[in-house]
């Protein structure tokens, strides 16, 4: 397929028979890598947008709903965090979230080098200074093959990858989330993007059965994202020790006090966990 340029439609395939799509303002990058197709664009309404084989991972208008979703509900999870895992993620815009608790150590792990280089160079706002914490170790390499090998122990591990299709198809198996519950020991917390509850109920109950025989709790929780296909999202959470949607609300506003969010609260965190009627099947099956 050509590139795209300004005034042309680009087009985000949720299910079998629908899409969210999107104006080209401006073409700013297009390429292939070893992995995928990335693309930036520019649009009116949600400012610079990163893309990868047509499905748009973030924008800089909504980015920090998933972000915050994926990274305050698991570290709140966990009673002490201080060593942190991501897999994916190579936009740096979970890092950055995450690192505004009071972690010691960032490990990401991702695959794919050329988006960590795009985003950072085209839309910085989304890592912020992340790369350059000093508590941050980035590896470009296969995440299934580090948390295999790994001999290093981490307290909470997020996945925040891209739908599970060719290469991010292992992210989902029970096999990965075996490894990383082993990383993690008895009080581990991990947390995935898990698809959408409207075309990909598929996706939740993989996810959660493939986490179930690992974590004494799984959870999973919703959050609106506009710039995905239905807008509706899912996250899962998976936590040995304590239920991520019964933490007591005086621990929560301590450890969020100073960190200002714009999507997630303390108050609304059980609510979470709360799925409307027409969509209860797809956390009790
Ligand atoms: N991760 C992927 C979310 C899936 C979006 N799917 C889609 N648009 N078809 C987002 C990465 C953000 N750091």
């Amino acid at each position: 397929m050509g590139t795209p340029s300004a005034g042309e439609w680009i087009t985000d395939p949720g299910g079998e028979g629908f899409a969210h799509t999107y104006r080209v303002e401006a073409m700013l990058h297009d390429s292939r890598s070893a992995f995928q197709r990335i693309q930036v664009i520019e649009n009116k309404d949600f400012g610079r947008m990163l893309i990868l084989d047509d499905a748009v991972q973030t924008t800089e208008r909504d980015e920090f709903i998933y972000h915050e979703l994926l990274s305050h509900v698991p570290i709140l999870s966990h009673p002490s965090p201080g060593r942190l895992l991501i897999i994916g993620g190579g936009d740096g815009g979970l890092l950055r979230e995450a690192l505004r608790h009071p972690l010691t150590h960032a490990t990401i792990v991702e695959i794919d080098g050329d988006v960590v280089e795009v985003t950072r160079r085209l839309i910085p706002s989304i890592p912020g200074k992340a790369f350059d914490d000093p508590r941050t170790r980035l590896l470009v390499d296969d995440g299934i093959r580090f948390v295999r090998e790994t001999s290093e122990a981490f307290d909470v591990a997020l996945v925040d990858s891209t739908d599970p299709k060719g290469p991010s198809l292992v992210l989902f198996t029970t096999e990965f989330y075996g490894y990383l519950a082993r990383v993690m020991g008895s009080q581990g917390v991990l947390a995935v993007q898990s698809g959408s509850p409207i075309y990909q109920q598929d996706v939740i109950a993989l996810v959660r059965g493939n986490m179930a025989p690992h974590f004494r709790f799984v959870r999973t929780y919703l959050g609106m994202v506009p710039t995905y296909p239905g807008v509706l999202w899912t996250f899962t959470v998976g936590s040995q020790t304590r239920d991520p949607a019964a933490l007591d609300e005086s621990e929560l506003s301590r450890r969020m006090a100073g960190i200002a969010t714009r999507y997630y609260t303390v108050p609304a965190h059980r609510h979470l966990f709360t799925f409307p009627p027409f969509l209860s099947e797809v956390t009790t099956g």
